[in-house]
């Protein structure tokens, strides 16, 4: 079995601090459980474009207020506490935080750890590994 803890993991390389946002990475490839599960800070009045290509990632809202936005569709989804949204089609969107919102983050297949994102809000699937 593995323990952690998320206030151990923020002092270490597990925190992967970006513009918009941190995550704290508890549970990475090197794991070798198939997915990565991440508690994620988007930082308030922030507009961040995602599209995950090469990964499959589901989002639950544990604190906070915002909206996500399908471009495919242009359907605005509200985001606050209690709120999960599923990105099953590689779907890409426009994540916006009215206030700080905290949550936790699934990734299939799983992050290698020191993942930000590139030009197109995606992540390469090889990406150095966080030991
Ligand atoms: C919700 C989302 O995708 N935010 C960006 C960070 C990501 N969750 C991560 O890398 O942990």
């Amino acid at each position: 079995m593995i323990v952690r803890a998320l206030a151990e993991a923020e002092m270490t390389g597990r925190r992967v601090v970006a513009e918009n946002w941190e995550s704290t990475r508890l549970l990475l490839k090197g794991d070798d459980m198939g997915f990565s599960f991440h508690i994620t800070t988007i930082y308030p009045g922030t507009e961040t474009p995602i599209w995950y290509k090469n990964h499959l990632e589901s989002v639950y809202c544990i604190e906070g207020e915002g909206e996500v936005e399908t471009l495919e569709d242009g359907r605005v989804h509200p985001i606050r506490p209690g709120t999960i949204y599923i990105l099953d089609k590689n779907d890409r969107h426009l994540l916006r935080a009215k206030t700080a919102l905290k949550l936790a983050c699934v990734f299939n297949p799983p992050l290698n750890g020191c993942e930000v994102h590139d030009e197109d809000g995606s992540y390469p699937l090889q990406a150095e590994e966080i030991v």
